[in-house]
C-alpha cells in the first residue's frame, strides 16, 4: 500500500488555504494509503511563539484534523515532538544538507525578512521536514503548492544520503491540488492567505460562521474592470474567488467565469459554495471539542503507531552510517 505523509503547524486557528491545499486531501487519501499525519509543534518553535499557548493550540489542530475529516481508524494523527526519531534523523540529514541548499528556502528569505536575527531552527526547518518524510518511508507528500520547494529538497537529501551511504530512504513525491492548491490573501491576492497575516478580514478560518464568511468575502479586494474573467496575472483578486468557487463547488475556474454577469454575483456564490462547503467541519468540531480527552488518546494511539515506523528507519539509518549499535 501506498505511504502517505504530510503535516501541519499548531500555530494558530487552521484557515481555508490550509483545508484546501492540505486537509481536503489528506481525508481523501485516508481511504486510499496508509496515512501518517503530523502536528509538527517543533517547526513551530522556529519562529517566536507563546509557550503558554502551544500545548492548547497543538491539542486545538488535533481537533481541527478530526473535523475536517480524519478518522483515526483509517490514518495515524500524531504529534511530531512525541516521536523522538525526528528530531535525531533530522541532525543526521543536517550532516547530508548544505548551507548553500538552506539559504536558497523561499520561506527562510520571506519568514527571515527584515528580522534583526533569526534562529538557526528557522535555518534548518526545512531538514526536519524532510526527516519529518523520511521516517515514514512516504511515497507521496500531500502538500499546498508554497510547499513544493521543501519537498524537493527532501528528496535531495533522499537521494544524496541513498547515493553515499547506499539505499536507505524511500525518495517522495509531493502531490498538489489541482485548483486552489495556493489559496491567497482576500485582502492581498497576491499574497498566500496564512496565519500570520497582517488583516484578518483576508483570511477565512476554517471555522469562521456563515455570516463571518459572508462579510469577509463581500470586502475581498477585486481588481479594475467589472468582467469576471479567469486571469490570475491582470485579475488576482477575482481569479482567487474563482480557485474558491471552483475548489468549494466543483467545475473548473476558468470555465466558472461566464456564469456571472458581475463581481457581486461572484461574492455572493462563492460565498455560499464556501460556507456550505466548511459547514460539516464547523459542526464536527464542536462535537470533538466536547470530548478533549478522546483527542489526547488519538494523539497517544498515533504516537505509538508512528514511533515504530520511525524507529525501524532510523536504525536502518544508524546501520548506513556505522554508528555503533
Ligand atoms: N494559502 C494556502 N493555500 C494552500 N495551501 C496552504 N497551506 C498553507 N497555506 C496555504 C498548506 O497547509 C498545510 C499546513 O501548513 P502549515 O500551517 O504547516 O504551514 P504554513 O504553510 O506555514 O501555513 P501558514 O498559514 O502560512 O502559517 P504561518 O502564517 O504560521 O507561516 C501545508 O500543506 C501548506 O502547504
Amino acid at each position: 500500500m501506498v505511504r502517505v505523509l504530510s503535516g501541519v503547524q499548531p500555530t494558530g486557528e487552521m484557515h481555508l488555504g490550509n483545508y484546501l491545499g492540505a486537509f481536503r486531501s489528506w481525508s481523501a487519501e485516508q481511504y486510499e494509503s496508509d496515512a501518517f499525519f503530523c502536528i509538527v509543534d517543533l517547526h513551530a518553535i522556529t519562529v517566536d511563539f507563546d509557550p503558554k499557548q502551544l500545548a492548547s493550540r497543538t491539542l486545538h489542530t488535533a481537533t481541527s484534523l478530526l473535523a475536517a475529516g480524519l478518522d483515526p481508524s483509517r490514518c495515524t494523527i500524531f504529534v511530531q515532538s512525541q516521536v523522538h526519531e525526528h528530531s535525531e534523523l533530522a541532525w543526521i540529514l543536517e550532516c547530508t544538507a548544505t548551507m548553500g541548499e538552506m539559504r536558497r528556502m523561499t520561506q527562510f528569505k520571506e519568514k527571515g525578512a527584515g528580522q534583526e536575527s533569526v534562529s538557526l531552527g528557522l535555518f534548518a526547518y526545512p531538514v526536519l521536514m524532510a526527516a519529518d518524510i523520511l521516517a515514514y518511508d512516504a511515497d507521496r507528500v500531500p502538500v499546498g503548492d508554497d510547499q513544493r520547494q521543501h519537498l524537493e529538497l527532501a528528496r535531495d537529501l533522499a537521494h544524496r544520503f541513498n547515493a553515499r551511504y547506499g539505499e536507505t530512504f524511500v525518495v517522495p513525491d509531493a502531490s498538489v491540488p489541482r485548483v486552489a492548491s495556493r489559496v491567497m490573501d482576500l485582502q492581498d491576492p497576491t499574497s498566500k492567505m496564512s496565519k500570520s497575516a497582517q488583516s484578518h478580514l483576508g483570511t477565512i478560518m476554517m471555522l469562521d460562521d456563515p455570516t463571518v464568511i459572508e462579510r469577509k468575502i463581500r470586502r475581498a479586494v477585486t481588481d479594475s474592470g467589472t468582467e469576471v474573467l479567469y486571469d490570475p496575472e491582470n485579475k488576482p483578486g477575482i481569479s482567487n474567488l474563482l480557485e474558491l468557487l471552483a475548489a468549494a463547488s466543483g467545475g473548473a475556474p476558468d470555465q466558472l467565469a461566464s456564469g456571472y454577469p458581475n463581481y457581486g454575483s461572484l461574492k455572493s456564490a462563492a460565498t455560499e459554495a464556501v460556507a456550505e462547503m466548511l459547514r460539516p467541519a464547523r459542526e464536527r468540531f464542536a462535537a470533538f471539542s466536547r470530548d478533549p480527552g478522546e483527542v489526547r488518546r488519538v494523539l497517544s494511539d498515533g504516537a505509538q503507531r508512528a514511533g515504530e515506523v520511525a524507529a525501524s528507519t532510523l536504525r536502518r539509518t544508524h546501520a548506513a552510517i556505522g554508528i555503533l549499535t
